[in-house]
């Protein structure tokens, strides 16, 4: 070490959050002072704004105190890279991490203000598509609240996911402008900035020692400037930074179209680079050979390598301690040009030789894979490479050869398994960025254990073969703090009142639970507490949807992102079937349902779109047939993301998790709703199948086809046709969904729909049929009970320990990143 960090510098002791006294006078000022307005005609989003700027000023404070401590003891930092962040809104989180969310409440109630509207002022940070950005941000939580050091990477994009809306039943995209009014949150690092090259080409000669060199030239640049976020931890004695770039313009306009009086041409390369990072792509079949895309994931992982070494070599001298103090996490494939990035970097700007430059990199990169899906597995135009990033693709191509000669060696004469492990695929010319990240990478994991052994055994089984050691498991978790204290906290509680509050950073103690799911008092308080949800719910729905909805009926939930593989078409057609039941007998004595989707299709996906027209227009159908009475009721609700899932999830009854088996890597979502007392109708799928081991057969619902059962059926030959054919009940409800019974108007609407499921039906939607009915059927018995209803929901609760974040971040950091928690702050 060779620079001194002075900490001896000392703050003014600042607000006292506990002092409700003390809070009112620091949010007068702030509102007088820093957003300027006149307390006295404030609204709820001044109040909002006035709030967090106090907030931030505290955060930073923090966030000082841990930054200094890790410098201070030289830590082994973690680099999460992601191009997704899907952290929500954050105002309560911060309370309830610091502890103050009681008196700031009460300060704000003296000043005539509510803190749950002022917190609803705040809009979505929604910087990510679904579970891989969430995933993220419970990561980011759990880093924070352990003292692990911790540091998340991404993309500041001016708009984020796109907000839906539902116009004729049908998915309606609007831009999600989430800055619009401006993000308190965030701290703007003018001085915290790199250039970002692209396009030009490479000259290479050999330097003294014989080693070649290159130099990357003519390119075009553009500036990514940070931007800091404070993630805050609970108790608050540790916090993590999240910087996420923004891309800015090197020169503001072209002074020679300028002068010309050329205003449009001056200012286009300005808006070009400034493009960069402008949209969140939405993930979606077009979305390779994008190349704006491809920029984006060059530009922020340029900037944060930049950032990353910087901080290095502010400390260190000798690269080669890079890996002893550097762990850099790819979350998927997206940072995988970080790879050949960090070659180039200690290569070309450090002067390291190929051979020291390759073992600190394949020492520094972990792989988390998410999904098995062959079409989302990303892969490059070799082209594209060429033109955008030619320094890269000449040192893809150099890792490509030094590994394939390896592989030779160890499998003499195998020239088709060469082909198949290669970095490029030679028939399409497109680099596979998979390979990419498997080769520079120390550890590769998958995300569940049954993702993980497919992942081995389907997708990279030559690499298995030839790195044993390298794929491991890390199933997915998710912040207890975020999806049970903050969206539910009724039943947290009741929780800790009964348990005391270790869950909050030790889920395993829900176990305490176990003993008072036989305890009526306990399961009568646990059912109030889910009226209560289903009430707050059902008053959303009536909001957002114009239905009334009964908290007496059960709530059966899909929420998630429209995919055939998710198969909401199974769950609809579950639907129409029990509509057709009421029809056939009116009198029918049923368990009244109130059947829930939501979720946000990508704009090119054609079939995704239909499947929510589809709901839609079922929807309608059975919503206004008087002779479902209250039996059954169905709604889509538009714009769900995660201030949405923070009202859903504690509301309810049955959680579904219907993906086809061997294709939903792990899901997130199933273990939020165990963790709020929902009981799962599921497959054998990602990690459904690891919360069966904990909450026991006996408290689940599954059904369907296995995985292994999946590939045996495709192996042999799918005939959905056969499964339509013995099946009334099932063919009557295709039957209806082809002829147009629920699109009268345009008859053929949903013919392809039908015909699809006939063809080829991907997703085995109809093999799996009258299994998933068979489930539903034994789910509405259960129900009939509630007592023992509540006691398999508690015993869900206290048995779900195990998806916490927390015990995930533990084991990356034991198990992969050889990085321990830093010493409690004084
Ligand atoms: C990507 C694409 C891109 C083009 C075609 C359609 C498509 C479908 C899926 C994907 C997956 C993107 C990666 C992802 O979000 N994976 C999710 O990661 C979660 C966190 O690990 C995991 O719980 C989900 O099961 C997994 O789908």
């Amino acid at each position: 070490m060779d620079t001194v960090i002075r900490t001896d510098f000392e703050l003014d002791e600042g607000i006292d959050f506990t002092d409700v006294e003390q809070i009112k006078h620091g949010l007068v000022t702030s509102m007088v002072r820093g957003v300027g307005f006149d307390p006295a005609s404030a609204t709820e989003h001044d109040w909002f704004l006035a709030l967090a700027s106090l907030l931030r000023g505290h955060l930073s404070e923090k966030g000082m105190m841990t930054s200094r401590a890790q410098y201070g003891s030289d830590t082994k930092r973690v680099y999460y890279l992601s191009l997704e962040f899907l952290t929500g809104r954050r105002l309560v989180k911060h309370l309830l991490d610091l502890g103050i969310e009681s008196a700031v409440r009460a300060a704000l109630r003296e000043l005539g203000q509510d803190l749950d509207r002022v917190a609803e002022q705040e809009s979505d940070a929604a910087l990510g598509n679904g579970g891989l950005g969430r995933l993220a941000a419970c990561f980011l939580d759990s880093m924070a609240t352990h003292g692990y050091p911790g540091y998340g990477y991404g993309i500041r994009y001016e708009f984020g996911m796109f907000s839906q809306t539902i116009e004729n039943g049908q998915q309606v995209e609007h831009p999600e402008s989430w800055l619009r009014n401006g993000n308190p949150w965030e701290i703007v690092r003018h001085n915290v900035s790199y250039p970002v090259r692209f396009g030009g080409h490479i000259v290479c000669f050999r330097d003294e020692g014989g080693e070649e060199r290159c130099r990357w030239v003519d390119a075009n640049e553009v500036i990514a400037e940070a931007y800091d976020l404070k993630e805050t931890g609970y108790g608050g004695a540790y916090g993590c930074n999240l910087r996420l770039w923004s891309a800015r313009a090197t020169q503001d306009f072209d002074l020679s179209y300028f002068n010309e009086g050329n205003y449009i041409e001056a200012v286009k390369d300005k808006t070009t680079s400034e493009n960069l990072s402008k949209v969140l792509y939405p993930m979606d079949t077009t979305l390779m050979g994008q190349e704006l895309r491809l920029k984006q994931e060059y530009f922020f992982v340029s900037a944060s390598l930049q950032d990353i070494l910087a901080r290095f070599f502010k400390v260190h001298k000798d690269p080669k301690q890079i890996p002893a103090k550097i762990v850099i996490q790819l979350n998927d494939t997206h940072p995988a040009l970080a790879v050949p990035e960090m070659m180039r970097l200690l290569m070309d700007n450090h002067a390291l030789s190929w051979d020291a430059a390759w073992d600190i990199t394949r020492d520094t990169f972990a792989y988390t894979n998410h999904t098995l899906l062959p079409e989302a597995l990303e892969t490059w135009p070799v082209a594209m490479l060429e033109a955008i990033l030619p320094r890269h693709l000449e040192i893809i191509y150099k890792i490509n050869y030094g590994f394939l000669q390896q592989v030779r060696r160890a499998f003499p004469g195998d020239v088709a398994m060469l082909r198949r492990m290669s970095l490029i695929d030679e028939d399409t010319h497109r680099v596979r960025m998979a390979h990419l990240a498997v080769v520079g990478s120390r550890r590769v994991n998958g995300v569940a254990a049954l993702h993980t052994k497919l992942l081995r055994e389907r997708v990279f089984p030559d690499f298995d073969a030839f790195f044993p050691e390298k794929f491991v498991n890390v199933t997915n978790g998710i912040t207890q703090r975020r999806w049970l204290l903050q969206s539910n906290p009724p039943l947290a509680a009741l929780v800790s009142e009964t348990i005391g509050e270790g869950w909050l950073t030790d889920l395993d103690r829900l176990r305490d639970l176990e003993k008072l799911a036989d305890d009526p008092a306990f399961q009568d308080r646990f059912l109030t507490i889910k009226a209560g949800a289903k009430a707050r719910a059902a008053a959303l729905i009536a909001e957002r949807c114009g239905v009334v909805v009964s908290t007496a009926s059960l709530f059966d939930i899909q929420i998630k992102r429209i995919h055939e593989y998710k198969r909401q078409l199974l769950n609809i057609m579950q639907v129409i079937a029990r509509y057709n039941a009421i029809r056939r007998d009116p009198k029918a004595v049923m368990t009244p349902r109130t059947v829930i989707f939501g979720g946000k299709a990508a704009p090119g996906y054609y079939v995704a779109k239909k499947i929510i027209r589809l709901i839609n227009d079922v929807a309608e159908t059975i919503n206004h047939d008087p002779a479902v009475r209250d039996l059954l009721k169905v709604v889509f609700v538009p714009n769900y993301n995660v201030s949405t899932a923070e009202i859903l999830i504690p509301s309810c009854d049955l959680s579904e998790q219907i993906s086809t088996a061997g294709t939903e890597a792990s899901g997130t979502g199933n273990m939020k709703f165990a963790l709020n007392g929902a009981l799962t109708i599921g497959t054998l799928d990602g990690a459904n199948i690891e919360i069966r081991e904990e909450v026991g057969d006996d408290n689940i619902f599954i059904f369907g086809h296995t995985a292994q059962e999946v590939s045996q059926i495709k192996a042999q030959g799918y005939d959905p046709w056969s499964w339509y054919a013995a099946d009334d009940e099932m063919r009557t409800v295709i039957d209806m969904i082809r002829d147009g019974f629920f699109s009268t108007e345009e008859p053929d609407r949903y013919r392809p729909i039908a015909d699809a499921l006939l063809g080829s039906d991907t997703y085995l939607v109809l093999a799996d049929f009258r299994s998933y009915m068979d489930a539903q059927k034994a789910v509405d018995g259960l129900y009939t009970n509630q007592r023992v209803w509540a006691r398999q929901a508690i015993l869900n609760i206290a048995r779900v320990g195990k998806f916490s974040s927390d015990r995930a971040i533990h084991t990356y950091a034991k198990d992969i990143w050889g990085v321990r928690p830093m010493d409690a702050l004084s």
